[in-house]
Formats: structure tokens, sequence, C-alpha cells
């Protein structure tokens, strides 16, 4: 265990007293962060019908287009399961903690909109949103359906999919934009919930690293960018950032 890896839930002073002092933080959230509130993550085994899929092997255009229904019908199932859901821990004191520090900027990579119905205000959504859908072929928006079957496009007749980045597209300019800027200015950058294995979003970590943020990694598990951060709070999320939100505590 590298020396500043901490487990029992309490934080190192040197790192308490940077938060207390720094003003523009980034927090950048993996679906480690939802888990709590009973969202699978990513590489959790999906379950019934899906377990014989990989979700990267959903999550891509070319899935879409050889079977649109399929890949629909995934994510009619994933948007039942995540309204069944609510925020967690993490979720809550993410969006006080955006109150208490009105530079904090919270990246998402995940879809599942929980942030903001915790209460977080312009959550930078790098990987889209679930809730959405729009064309595939022009992109243009369209209401929601609970059709088994893709609507097709008042516009275009396009297919309508889900308004989230599949493996292989690129992240919206907008978001890779903001996020990238929020990281360059940053005092300190946390890392909450991810498995670090995905580009770009962990091409953000990276950019935090090699600057002079202080750097935090919230995760029960070693991911490979563990050991090069300033602190790594090895637990859950939803432990470690009350203990955070609890520095701005009026009587701590
Ligand atoms: C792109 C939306 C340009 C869809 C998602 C460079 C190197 C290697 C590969 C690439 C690279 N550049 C591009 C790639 C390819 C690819 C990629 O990264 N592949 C990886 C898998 C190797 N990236 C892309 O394709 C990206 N596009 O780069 O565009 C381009 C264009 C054309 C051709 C090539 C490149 C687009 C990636 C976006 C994919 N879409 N989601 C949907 O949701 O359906 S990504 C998906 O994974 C989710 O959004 C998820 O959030 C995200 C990342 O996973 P994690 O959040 O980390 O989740 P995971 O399950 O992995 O880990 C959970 C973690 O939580 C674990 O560490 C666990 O320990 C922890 N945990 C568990 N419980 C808790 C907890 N932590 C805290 N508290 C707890 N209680």
């Amino acid at each position: 265990m590298s020396k500043l890896e901490h487990s029992s839930a309490e934080l190192p002073l040197t790192l308490a007293s940077v938060l207390i002092e720094a003003k523009r933080w980034v927090v950048m959230t993996g679906s480690g962060v939802s888990a709590e509130s009973g969202v699978p993550t990513f590489r959790d085994a999906q379950s019934g019908l899906w377990a014989q899929y990989e979700p990267q092997q959903l999550a891509t255009p070319e899935a879409f287009e050889s079977n649109p229904e399929i890949v629909w019908q995934w994510y009619q199932w994933r948007r039942k399961l995540i309204r069944k859901t609510t925020p967690n821990a993490a979720h809550t004191v993410l969006a006080r903690l955006q109150r208490l520090k009105p530079e904090l900027i919270l990246v998402t990579q995940n879809v599942d909109g929980l942030h903001q119905r915790a209460g977080s205000t312009e959550v930078i959504e790098f990987h889209g949103c679930i809730e959405r859908n729009k064309c595939f072929g022009c992109e243009k928006r369209g209401p929601k359906s609970d059709s088994s079957y893709p609507p097709t496009c008042n516009t275009c007749n396009g297919l309508m999919r889900p308004d989230v980045v599949w493996f292989g597209e690129n992240i919206p300019t907008a978001a890779l934009t903001a996020s990238s800027d929020a990281v360059n200015a940053c005092d300190v950058f946390f890392s909450v919930g991810t498995s670090s294995l995905v580009y770009p979003a962990t091409a953000l970590a990276k950019m935090a690293l090699s600057r002079k943020a202080t750097t935090i990694e919230i995760n029960p598990n070693s991911t490979p960018l563990s050991t090069r951060m300033d602190f790594t709070l090895q637990g859950p999320a939803g432990l470690w950032l009350p203990v955070i939100a609890s520095l701005f505590d009026k009587n701590s």
C-alpha cells in the first residue's frame, strides 16, 4: 500500500488543508458513483437477457446498424432500471459540495442523470444522457418513447437512438472543450468511481496528473492511475465524499 493510500475513513491532514483552501475543483465521476444506487457498473456482468453480451459490443454504432432492435431494447431495459433508482450519498454530497465550492466543475462519464436528480447543476455529460433520444441519421433530438422498437425520425425518417456516446464515436465538442479547460485551470482533480480504462475520459485524469493540481482517486479498487495520484482514498464514494464534505460543516 503506497504511503498515500487510505482505507480507514479519515482524511490525511495535508489533503484536508488543500481541500479547504482550493477553489477550483474538478470532479470526474464514473459508473462506480452510481453503483450504490443499484445501477450496475459498466463492467458488472449484465443480468438476464443481456448476460450474453458485452456492453462494449452493444454500445457501438455498428451494433445499432446491424441490430437496431436489440441495441434499442438494451437501452430501454437500462432506462427502466435507472428510473427505479434514486441518487445515493455520493450524488447528494457532490451537489452540496458544488454549492459550497461554486467553482466546482462536475464531469461525468455516466449517462444515468443521477447527478442532476441529486441537484448538481451544469453537469458536463461526457458520454451524453440515456434519457434523451436523437436520430441516428440527422442527429435531430426526439421525444422519449416506451416502444420496444426504435421510433423513426419525423424529419429524415432515420431511426432514433439514445443520445449517448458509443465506442468509436467522438465526445461532443462542447463537453470535451469545457472539461479540458476546467482540468487545465483546476487546483484539485478528483477521479471518483471509474476504472480509468475508457478514453478520452481517462485522458482528463492524465492531464490533471501532468499539471500541478492535487489529484485524488476514490475507488474501492486500484486502477492503472492509482499509484500516480497524490492521494488514493480506497473505499466507496458514498463513504469518502461525506467525509470530505464534513470538512465544511460549521462545527468542524
Ligand atoms: C473516442 C456511453 C475518438 C454509452 C460510454 C485510447 C486508448 C485506448 C482506447 C481508446 C483510446 N481512444 C479511443 C479508444 C477507444 C474507446 C476506449 O476507450 N476503449 C476502451 C474500453 C479501451 N474510446 C472511445 O471509443 C471513445 N471515443 O475515443 O472517439 C475515436 C473515434 C473513432 C475511432 C476511435 C476513436 C468513446 C468512449 C465512450 C463510450 N461510451 N458510455 C453507454 O453508457 O451505453 S463508456 C462507459 O464506460 C460508461 O460511460 C462508463 O462510465 C465508462 C467508463 O467506465 P467506468 O465508469 O470506469 O465504469 P467501470 O465499470 O469500468 O468501472 C467502475 C469503477 O467503479 C471500478 O473501478 C470500480 O472499482 C469502481 N466502483 C465500484 N463501486 C464503487 C466504485 N467506486 C466508488 N464507489 C463505489 N461504491
